[in-house]
C-alpha cells in the first residue's frame, strides 16, 4: 500500500453533522486559507460561496491525519472545484495565490477593520468603504452618525477585538448567574457558543437561561439586565423581546434562521485583577471603593485557574440541563460600581493606548444572553452551541434527509405533522436518525 493513499478509502460522510469535528485537527494550513476566502466571500455578501468553502474548510477538519497530496482527496465529499484548486497550490506551494491578494486587498482590509466594529454588518461597512472609510478612525473623522451599539462599538474597539479567554468567560458566568438567581431563583445558566465546544478563546461570551417551572423565565431579561446595570456590569445592552408565540410563521416555517428568543446583545465591564477574582472565589469586597484604585496585589493570575473544573468544558454528553457550578458568594451586598463608563478610561482605539495614565482594571467583553422556556431548552442548546456550519448542516440534514424542519425552539416532523418533543440534545441527534455528536466534536 502506496502511504498516504489512506484517506481516499476513508469514508467520510458528507454532511458535518454526520461527523466529528475537534478543535484542534491536522490541516490547519489548509483550512486556514480556505476560512480566508469563505471570510472574503461573506464579507462580499457572497453567502453561497461563502458556505462552499466553509464546507470544504469543515471536511479537512474531519480527517484523521494530514493531507500531503491532492491525490489523497479523491472521493471525497463537500470539495468543490474552487477549493480544490486552492488546496493543491497550498499542498504544491505553500501559499494560494488568491489568498494571498485577497488578505493583501485594501477591501478585504478596510471590510474586516470595519465590520470588526460591534454593530457593523457587511452591507454598511460596504457603504462606508465605496465612500472611502477604511478603518475605525476613518470613520470617526468622517462625522457619519452611529446608532449606540456602532458608537459602543468604536469606543471599545480594541478590546472587543481582543480573544476574549475561558476564565474571564468563566468570570462573566458567575457575574450573570448572581444576577439571574437574584432575581428568579432556581433558573439555571448555561455557558454555550465556542466555549461550550472547548474553546480557549471566543469573540464573545454566550449564555442560555432558563427555568425548569415553564413561565417563569418569562419576562426575565428585563429583570437581570436592571440588576447588571445596576451593579454597574454592563457598558451598552439591548435587548430584545421574545416573538416566537406572537409569530405567524410558527416553529415550522421560521422565516429565517434567526430565532426569537428573548435575548440581550451586551457589553459587559469586566473586572480583569484584583475586583474580578474577589468575585469568582466570592470573597467580600469593601463596598464603596472604586475597584479602579485596587492595586493589583492577589497572585492568582493564571488564566486557565477555573477552565478544568468547568463543567462543560470539554466533553459533555450528560443529559441536560444542567447548570454552571460556580462558588456561591459569601455576601449578599455586592459592590457597587460606577453605573456609567465615563469617567472611567476611555480606550482611544485612535491612539492605540488609554488617553488617561495609570493602570486600568477592566475591560469589555461582548456578552450575549438567551433566555429560553424549558420545553424548548434542548433545541435552544443545540441551536446555540455551533458552530454557525454545524447548525446550518444540521438544518440542511434535517430538511433534505428526513422531511424536518429544525429550529432553536422546535422539531417538525412534515410527514407525521407533528412536533417532536426532546429534554435534551441527545433525543434530537435521535429523532434526527444522527449519531449523537458531543459540543467538543462540533467544531465545523
Ligand atoms: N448562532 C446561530 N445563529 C445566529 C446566532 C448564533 O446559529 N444567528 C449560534 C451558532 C453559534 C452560537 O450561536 O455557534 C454562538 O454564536 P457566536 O457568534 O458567538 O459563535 P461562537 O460562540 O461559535 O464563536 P466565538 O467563539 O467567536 O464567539
Ligand atoms: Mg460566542
Amino acid at each position: 500500500e502506496k502511504p498516504g493513499l489512506e484517506l481516499a478509502v476513508v469514508s467520510v460522510p458528507s454532511y458535518a453533522c454526520q461527523r466529528h469535528t475537534p478543535l484542534l485537527h491536522h490541516n490547519t494550513t489548509l483550512t486556514d486559507a480556505l476560512s480566508i476566502l469563505a471570510e472574503n466571500a461573506e464579507l462580499s455578501e457572497n453567502e453561497g460561496r461563502g458556505v462552499a468553502f466553509r464546507r470544504a474548510a469543515a471536511l479537512l477538519k474531519s480527517l484523521p491525519q494530514e493531507v500531503r497530496g491532492a491525490e489523497q482527496l479523491r472521493g471525497l465529499p463537500c470539495l468543490g472545484e474552487h477549493s480544490l484548486r486552492v488546496i493543491k497550490e497550498v499542498l504544491e506551494d505553500g501559499v494560494s495565490h488568491e489568498v494571498e491578494t485577497t488578505t493583501h486587498s485594501e477591501q478585504f482590509k478596510a471590510m474586516k477593520a470595519l465590520t470588526g466594529i460591534f454593530g457593523v454588518g457587511a452591507k454598511t461597512a460596504d457603504r462606508w468603504f465605496r465612500e472611502g472609510i477604511h478603518t475605525p478612525s476613518d470613520l470617526q473623522r468622517s462625522g457619519h452618525t452611529l446608532n449606540r451599539a456602532q458608537r459602543a462599538g468604536l469606543q471599545y474597539y480594541d478590546e472587543l477585538n481582543l480573544p476574549v479567554t475561558k476564565s474571564e468567560a468563566v468570570a462573566i458566568g458567575q457575574i450573570v448567574e448572581r444576577a439571574v438567581h437574584a432575581v428568579l431563583p432556581g433558573a439555571e445558566i448555561i455557558l454555550i457558543g465556542g466555549f461550550r465546544r472547548g474553546k480557549q478563546t471566543g469573540h464573545d461570551v454566550d449564555f442560555l437561561i432558563t427555568h425548569p417551572d415553564e413561565g417563569r423565565e418569562e419576562g426575565l431579561m428585563p429583570k437581570v439586565v436592571s440588576w447588571l446595570e445596576a451593579q454597574g456590569f454592563l457598558l451598552y445592552q439591548k435587548t430584545t423581546r421574545n416573538s416566537y408565540l406572537e409569530s405567524k410563521e410558527g416553529p415550522a416555517r421560521p422565516a429565517s434562521n434567526m430565532d426569537r428568543f428573548e435575548r440581550c446583545f451586551s457589553i459587559f465591564r469586566l473586572s480583569t485583577d484584583n475586583e474580578g477574582r474577589e468575585i469568582q472565589t466570592g470573597r467580600e469586597i469593601q463596598t464603596g471603593d472604586d475597584p479602579q484604585t485596587y492595586s493589583p496585589t492577589l497572585t492568582n493570575t493564571d488564566p486557565h485557574t477555573h477552565s478544568d473544573t468547568h463543567p462543560h468544558s470539554k466533553t459533555d454528553s450528560h443529559p441536560l440541563p444542567q447548570t454552571l457550578v460556580f462558588p456561591k458568594p459569601q455576601t449578599s451586598d455586592f459592590p457597587r460600581l460606577p453605573q456609567t463608563p465615563d469617567h472611567a478610561q476611555k480606550v482611544s482605539w485612535v491612539l492605540g493606548h488609554s488617553q488617561c495614565s495609570g493602570p486600568r482594571s477592566w475591560r469589555a467583553v461582548r456578552v450575549d444572553l438567551v433566555v429560553s422556556p424549558y420545553s424548548q431548552f434542548a433545541f435552544a442548546l443545540l441551536g446555540w452551541t455551533g458552530s454557525k456550519l454545524f447548525e446550518r448542516e444540521l438544518r440542511r440534514w434535517a430538511v433534505h434527509e428526513k422531511a424536518m424542519t429544525l429550529s432553536s425552539h422546535a422539531l417538525y416532523d412534515r410527514k407525521r405533522t407533528q412536533y417532536l418533543r426532546a429534554s435534551s440534545e441527545e433525543e434530537i441527534f435521535a429523532h434526527l436518525g444522527l449519531e449523537y455528536i458531543p459540543p467538543c466534536d462540533r467544531n465545523a
